[in-house]
């Protein structure tokens, strides 16, 4: 009986293996069908990326292959995306490189809280070797990272009072992403995280399941985050890249000609999505003070100085990495 049972679940998941492999690169005709995810809305800068990626790649191809996006999470919320693109459900992800590290743990030195000193500092990390080897590595977990986004920095809001110093986080729930290293942070921080799919974050506001999140501004402003909790703070600590991912059940499939093709069209995407991205983040700022939200500039220093456990947790395998990238900010 035990040994029929094991012959079934080995039988299940040389099927279920076998569908998922099949199921990377639909193919209807001649026509390559393939599916891109993201979490955000129709019209948010990355979403935008992908869609100018699917022209791209249309009109190169001409018509051979298709990129069909899908926005809003209706494929899945962030973590569950991520699993399906490994196993070749979903080819192309947009997705924050927090949750990443839950995969592909080296990826949280470009998570740290405070790693980046400014924009210009993170691109140039991104551009230059360390971001570029960390897009093709990442295969080694099932998916390529054909190319970043911006996603600005991350602060907190909060329901009932502003977060003007790190004390003022102590005991509150706030919400992460499903990622150590912000889990990390916001307890170093003082505060109890709670992990929690994005599009559940409204409603855990609202209810009072979370005392406060933490996003950037174009992203407070969409999701109406702001409604439910209008305290601000702009202690700015995090800026982590967002990542464009393939499934290399996928990438493997193509010609060395199409994955040209599309990794050019991601690299037009970036170009895009990182120009709206400074725009969206000013008409977020003032759609959300209109809406009489209170923004609050705390001083940095506490927060930095609140999060060196965090540093010291990873230093220890990742040392050599985080001082390069701290060396390149001039
Ligand atoms: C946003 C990011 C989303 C998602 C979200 C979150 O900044 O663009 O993909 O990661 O944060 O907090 O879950």
């Amino acid at each position: 009986m035990k040994k029929l049972a094991l012959v079934l679940a080995v039988l299940m998941l040389f099927v279920l293996t076998f569908s998922f492999a099949a199921m990377a690169m639909e193919k209807k005709g001649n026509v390559i069908v393939l599916k891109a995810a993201d979490d955000h809305k129709d019209g948010y800068s990355t979403v935008e990326g992908l869609k100018l990626m699917s022209r791209l790649v249309d009109e190169w191809t001409s018509g051979r292959i298709k990129i069909e996006v899908y926005p809003g999470a209706v494929l899945g919320s962030e973590k569950e995306t991520i699993e399906q693109t490994q196993m070749g459900v979903i080819d192309i992800n947009r997705v924050s490189i927090s949750p990443v590290v839950s995969v592909y743990p080296k990826m949280a030195v470009l998570a740290l809280p405070y790693i980046f000193a400014s924009r210009e500092h993170m691109w140039k990390v991104l551009d230059g070797k360390i971001g570029q080897n960390m897009l093709s590595e990442i295969e080694k977990v099932g998916f390529l990272g054909l190319a970043y986004m911006d996603s600005g920095a991350r602060s907190f809001y909060t329901v009932k009072k502003p977060i003007l110093s790190p004390a003022d986080l102590k005991g509150l729930k706030i919400r992460t992403q499903k990622s150590p290293v912000m889990m990390d942070m916001v307890s170093a921080m003082g505060g109890k995280p709670v992990p929690m799919a994005f599009e559940e974050v409204y409603s855990a506001l609202q209810t009072g399941v979370i005392d406060g999140a933490e996003n950037n501004p174009p992203s407070y402003y969409e999701t109406s985050h702001y409604e439910v909790a209008k305290y601000y703070s702009l202690d700015q600590h995090a800026m982590v890249p967002e990542i464009v991912l393939m499934s290399t059940k996928t990438w493997n499939k193509l010609s060395d000609a199409d994955k040209n093709i599309i990794k050019m069209a991601a690299i037009a995407a970036e170009e895009l999505q990182k120009k709206l991205w400074l725009k969206d983040e000013n008409i977020a700022m003032a759609k959300v003070k209109a809406a009489g939200c209170k923004i609050y500039n705390p001083e940095k220093k506490p927060f930095m100085d609140a999060v060196q456990p965090v540093y010291k947790k990873y230093a220890s395998k990742y040392m050599d990495l985080i001082k390069e990238i701290q060396s390149m900010i001039k």
